[in-house]
C-alpha cells in the first residue's frame, strides 16, 4: 500500500506506550502506526530517534496587547517559528478583550492575525473583561458555540481583573454552554500594597519584583478559585502554579471532588527567586507573575506532576524585548511595577523538559509527552492533536536524544532578543518537526511558510463536563 509519508525504524513514544514502530501518514493524518505497512514516495528514517507527538503548548501570549496596554514582541508568525524549532506544533494563544470591546470583533481580530502569519496549527483563549453591551449574554455563548470553548480570566491587573460576582458569572456561562475557564490567580490588593510598600520604601529594582507578589496571594485566590469551582459545579484551569503550597490547594480541592485543573511552566521547575538577586533591573528579563519560588517549591511541583494533580506544563511565553518597545518601555530605571512581566518560552519549553524528564529520566518519555502533548489536547478539546495513532493529525517530531545544546544568550528565533535560560545545558534535541504530514523544520531550518497554520475548533471535551448537582442551584 502506498501512503503519503512513512516515518520508519523510529521508537515511537505515546503518552501511553514506548514502541519499535513505523508511521503511515496519508493526507495529512496518521493512518498506521506499526511494521510492514508499505510504501511511500517521502520515507523519513528515524533510526536512533525517539517519534513523539509534536507539542501543544496550550499557555502563550502571541502579537498580544498586554493588561497594560503593551504589545508584546512576537508576531504568529516569530511566535510560530519559534515554537517549530522548540518541537511545539500546536499553540493555544490569547485573544485578549480590553474593557469597552465587543468580545466577538476581538476574537475576530486575533483570528485574522493568525490565518495570515501562524506557522503552526492553533487555537485561542478568550480573555474576558468586561461583560457589559451583550458581552455575556450574546457574544460569549456564541463563541463558545463557535468552538472558541476556552475562556482566561484575571483576578489581577488593572486593565482586565475581574470581581468575584463576575468570575462567577463566567463560570456559570461555561456550564450552560459548555467551556472551560482558565484563571490567573493571585490577590489583586494584597499585591497592590505590597508593591506601594516596597517602592515608597525605595526598593524599586527588578529584584524586588518577587516580594510584591507574595505566595500568600496566590495561596488566597487559588483557594477562593477551587471555592467558585465548587459552589459552581464547573471545572477550572488554574494556571501557573509556582509554589508548595498551591500545589496542596490544588490536591486539596481535587480529593474533595471540586474538578480543578492546573498546570505549571518551566521557569517555575527550573528557576528560583535568587536568580533575581542583580543591581537595578538587570533581572528584568526574569520577571514573571506569579514570581520564580525556592528549591522546595520545585520539588513539590515536580511531585505534584508525577502524582497527576497538575496536568500540564505549559510555557506562558510572554515576549519582551530588553528595551524600550518592550521591558524598559518607561524607561531603563523604571520601578519594578511599570516593567512588563514575562519571558521568551515557546522555543525551550520542550527541550528543557526533555533534558529533565527523558534524558536524566525523572518521570520518563511517556509522561513527557503526556504532560507536554496529549493532556493539553485533551483538556482543551483538540482530539487531533497530542497523539500518534491512525486518525490523528501528523504532528510528529523526531528527537534526537544524544544532541546535546547549550542554550546561547540570543539564540532563540522568536522576537525578544534573549535567551533566559543562556549558558544552560541540554540533552535531547528535535531535530524534524512535521506539521500534518509537511515537514516543517529540518535541522534548525524552517520550511514551513506563514499562513499554513489552521485555527483548531474545540470541541466539549470530558474535562470541560459539570458536576451534575452544584451548590449554586436555585432553591424551588
Ligand atoms: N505573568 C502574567 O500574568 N502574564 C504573562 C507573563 C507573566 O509572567
Ligand atoms: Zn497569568
Ligand atoms: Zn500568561
Ligand atoms: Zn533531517
Amino acid at each position: 500500500q502506498s501512503h503519503d509519508m512513512i516515518i520508519r525504524n523510529g521508537t515511537v513514544v505515546t503518552a501511553e506506550r514506548t514502541e519499535r514502530a513505523d508511521i503511515a501518514v496519508q493526507g495529512g493524518k496518521v493512518v498506521a502506526v506499526g511494521q510492514q505497512i508499505g510504501q511511500a514516495p517521502v520515507e523519513i528514517d528515524a533510526t536512533e530517534r525517539l517519534v513523539m507527538p509534536g507539542g501543544v503548548d496550550s499557555h502563550c501570549h502571541i502579537e498580544q496587547l498586554s493588561g497594560a496596554g503593551l504589545m508584546n514582541a512576537d508576531s504568529f508568525e516569530t511566535a510560530t517559528r519559534s515554537a517549530l524549532i522548540g518541537g511545539t506544533t500546536t499553540t493555544i494563544s490569547f485573544a485578549a478583550q480590553h474593557p469597552g470591546q465587543k468580545l466577538s470583533k476581538v476574537v475576530e481580530d486575533y483570528q485574522a492575525l493568525a490565518a495570515k502569519g501562524a506557522i503552526c496549527d492553533h487555537a485561542f483563549h478568550i480573555i474576558v473583561s468586561d461583560l457589559s453591551g451583550g458581552n455575556l449574554t450574546d457574544d460569549l455563548p456564541s463563541l463558545l458555540a463557535q468552538g472558541h470553548r476556552s475562556i482566561k480570566l484575571f483576578t489581577v491587573y488593572d486593565r482586565v481583573r475581574m470581581g468575584d460576582e463576575d468570575i462567577l458569572d463566567v463560570l456559570w456561562c461555561a456550564r450552560c454552554h459548555g467551556g472551560l475557564v482558565n484563571i490567573h490567580s493571585e490577590n489583586d490588593g494584597l499585591i497592590r500594597w505590597m508593591t506601594r510598600r516596597l517602592i515608597e520604601a525605595g526598593k524599586t529594582g527588578a529584584r524586588f519584583h518577587p516580594a510584591s507578589h507574595p505566595r500568600a496571594a496566590e495561596i488566597e485566590a487559588l483557594n477562593r478559585m477551587c471555592i467558585f469551582s465548587e459552589v459552581t459545579g464547573q471545572p477550572v484551569m488554574l494556571f501557573h502554579i509556582s509554589c508548595a503550597e498551591g500545589v496542596e490547594i490544588v490536591r486539596a480541592a481535587r480529593a474533595r471532588g471540586v474538578p480543578a485543573l492546573a498546570e505549571t511552566c518551566p521557569h517555575y521547575l527550573f528557576m528560583t527567586v535568587d536568580q533575581l538577586d542583580l543591581p537595578g533591573n538587570e533581572a528584568a528579563g526574569l520577571m514573571c507573575s506569579p514570581p520564580q519560588r525556592e528549591l522546595k517549591d520545585q520539588e513539590a511541583l515536580w511531585q505534584a506532576l508525577e502524582r497527576g494533580y497538575l496536568q500540564v506544563v505549559s510555557s506562558d511565553h510572554a515576549p519582551y524585548r530588553l528595551d524600550d518597545t518592550g521591558k524598559f518601555a518607561h524607561g531603563r530605571d523604571a520601578p519594578f511595577n511599570k516593567i512588563a512581566n514575562g519571558m521568551p518560552g515557546l522555543e525551550t519549553r520542550l527541550p528543557l523538559l526533555f533534558d529533565a524528564m527523558v534524558s536524566q529520566g525523572r518521570l520518563g518519555a511517556e509522561r513527557f509527552v503526556a504532560l507536554t502533548a496529549t493532556n493539553p489536547a485533551d483538556i482543551y478539546g483538540l482530539p487531533g492533536k497530542g497523539r500518534i495513532a491512525p486518525g490523528a493529525d501528523a504532528d510528529i517530531v523526531l528527537w534526537d536524544p544524544d544532541r546535546t545544546v547549550t542554550f546561547g544568550v540570543d539564540d532563540l528565533h522568536d522576537n525578544t532578543g534573549y535567551n533566559p535560560y543562556a549558558g544552560r545545558v541540554v540533552r535531547g534535541w528535535p531535530e524534524t518537526v512535521i506539521s500534518r504530514g509537511e515537514i516543517v523544520v529540518d535541522q534548525g531550518r524552517v520550511l514551513g511558510k506563514p499562513g499554513r497554520g489552521r485555527r483548531l475548533p474545540m470541541e466539549i471535551s470530558t474535562s470541560m463536563r459539570p458536576l451534575p448537582d452544584p451548590a449554586a442551584t436555585l432553591p424551588s
